[in-house]
């Protein structure tokens, strides 16, 4: 009797769990191109295939190890389109006493596999994702008793427990967090490092020949496909960002410059997420290059909080809250997201640029995401729904688990301040600071009221004024009530008059 290990395309890890007690003359690997996963929210065109290539070059890796792999196609003939279509499917071409699978990064997927044993009557060995390096207990534990997660005590622990950048039980350099001097604004002709590229081979041509066929009516653009999509190519990557970004990353991680999408960012939020590198892998790196030098403090801890911290944070934050959590509204916001977000049709360059960018590449950095893209969404009072399934959509590193606590808690602060401590909502100084983008729009960021004034002025202190009764006990907000407060009441009433006039008219545009 064999097993059948199942693995999704969120696990193309050799070391994944599922495969330990893999017996190669006897079990066999299922791996599929699946509707249901492809259209359960409607990927980005070149987030699908990246993931469908990259799961064909990981299927045949598993062969040339020697694994028998079972792979369906998107386009075969007896695809059923699910997972259970296709385990069940697949359990009836051979003897299998037990199905064999890695806990599935996705809440409903857990509860579809959940669902097998009694379905399929045979055993189904869930194993735990041991590629986090948190697990659900330990981050349990740690929430216990807490009424606010905050992600820097949680950082903490975690750079005690594995040892990171640690000085006996001390931080290296004193402190354990250098964000004070990650802000810099970008300088007149800063020169970014072209990211790495990759060419397409026979695989990859084919899978973005099928993407263009079977997902027409599907967001964003499948050309100029360079993406990494082998565990090699991913590491390369990791290397070159290492090298040549990483000693400028802490210094411009919130800068955003027109058409500069990649900036000093590492891009691997991509093969992370969907298991071509590991996370230890990738802080051990950094490591290595503040050991040797090469690299910055404020850069490498910065970079390591990222994946160290935030990361295993928001993953088991969303663990530790499903299912209720994907039902947060805290604001009780009930808007529809405007068309601009799917068609970059807008005269607010920066909203223009980031969903532009995002069109091209399934990628935007995380200032562009929170402080532009999410906050625009919080200032006219987007349904979170919409916006989790936007971002879900657009991102090629984007699976429930990220999105969700980084949408839901940080940028929209849907939960209510369980994830951070004061919604991310900024006028326009935020953007015009960190970024060129006002230089070339239509709309005027020192101007506060009028025809040409950056709609972010009076959206701001629109959503304060409208939210009072849910923030006014905040003590991170009140010194921006006391501004509020001493404005006059013609002021107060031109922001209102020319916040609702703007709200209804780009909700009348969707
Ligand atoms: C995101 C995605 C897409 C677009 N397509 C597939 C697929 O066809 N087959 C597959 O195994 N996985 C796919 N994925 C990733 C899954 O949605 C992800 O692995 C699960 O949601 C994790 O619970
Ligand atoms: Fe964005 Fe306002 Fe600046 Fe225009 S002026 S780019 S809308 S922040």
């Amino acid at each position: 009797m064999s097993k059948l290990h199942l693995i999704l395309g969120d696990q193309l890890s050799t070391s994944i769990s599922s495969l330990k007690a893999f017996d190669v003359q006897k079990d066999t690997i299922l791996m599929c191109e699946v509707w249901e996963e492809a259209t359960h929210v409607k990927h980005h065109k070149k987030k699908i295939a990246f993931l469908f290539s990259a799961m064909r070059h990981f299927s045949e890796t598993l062969q040339k190890k020697g694994y028998k792999v079972h792979y369906t196609v998107f386009n075969a003939k007896h695809n059923t389109g699910s997972f259970t279509g296709e385990v069940a499917r697949h359990l009836q071409t051979g003897h299998y006493e037990a199905v064999v699978v890695t806990e599935p990064s996705e809440y409903r997927v857990l509860k579809m596999v959940q669902s097998w044993q009694s379905s399929f009557k045979l055993p189904v060995h869930i194993c735990p994702d041991d590629r986090f390096l948190c697990n659900h207990e330990t981050f349990a534990h740690w929430a216990q008793s807490r009424k606010q997660l905050r992600m820097e005590f949680f950082y903490r622990e975690m750079r005690k427990a594995y040892g990171i950048l640690m000085c006996g039980d001390q931080p290296i350099g004193g402190k354990w967090n250098f964000d004070s001097e990650n802000r810099k604004p970008p300088k007149e002709g800063l020169e970014v490092p072209k990211p790495m590229k990759f060419k397409s081979d026979d695989i990859t041509l084919q899978v973005i020949k099928l993407v263009k066929k079977e997902f027409t009516d599907h967001f964003g653009q499948v050309d100029h496909f360079h993406f990494a999509v082998t565990r090699q190519q991913a590491v390369k990557v990791l290397k070159h960002f290492i090298t040549h970004r990483l000693p400028q990353f802490g210094d411009y991680q919130d800068a955003m410059v027109a058409d500069e999408p990649w900036m000093f960012h590492a891009h691997i939020g991509l093969y992370l997420n969907c298991g071509l590198l590991l996370p230890l892998e990738c802080i051990e790196a950094a490591v290595e290059a503040y050991q040797q030098k090469l690299a910055p403090l404020n850069a490498v801890e910065g970079f390591i909080r990222q994946i160290l911290g935030w990361r295993e944070f928001v993953r088991g934050l969303y663990w530790l809250k499903m299912p209720q959590y994907s039902k947060e509204n805290y604001f009780e916001a009930k808007h529809r997201l405007p068309a601009l977000y799917w068609n970059a049709e807008t005269s607010m360059n920066c909203l223009h640029q980031c969903v532009q960018a995002t069109q091209e590449h399934a990628y935007a950095h995380h200032i562009q995401r929170l402080m532009v893209l999410g906050n625009f969404a919080l200032l006219i009072g987007v349904d979170p729904k919409e916006v989790n399934n936007w971002f879900w959509v657009v991102y090629a590193d984007a699976y429930e688990w990220v999105e969700l606590p980084n949408v839901t808690g940080m940028a929209l602060f849907a939960d209510g301040g369980l994830l951070a401590s004061k919604p991310y909502a900024s006028s326009g100084s935020y953007i015009h600071k960190m970024s060129n983008y006002c230089e070339s729009c239509h709309y005027k960021v020192q101007q506060k009221q009028g025809e040409r004034a950056c709609p972010f002025n009076y959206l701001y202190w629109n959503f304060l004024a409208s939210n009072r009764k849910k923030l006014k006990n905040n003590p991170r907000m009140s010194m921006m009530y006391g501004t509020y407060d001493r404005m006059k009441p013609e002021a107060k009433k031109q922001i209102q008059q020319q916040s609702e006039h703007f709200i209804k008219m780009i909700h009348q545009a969707t």
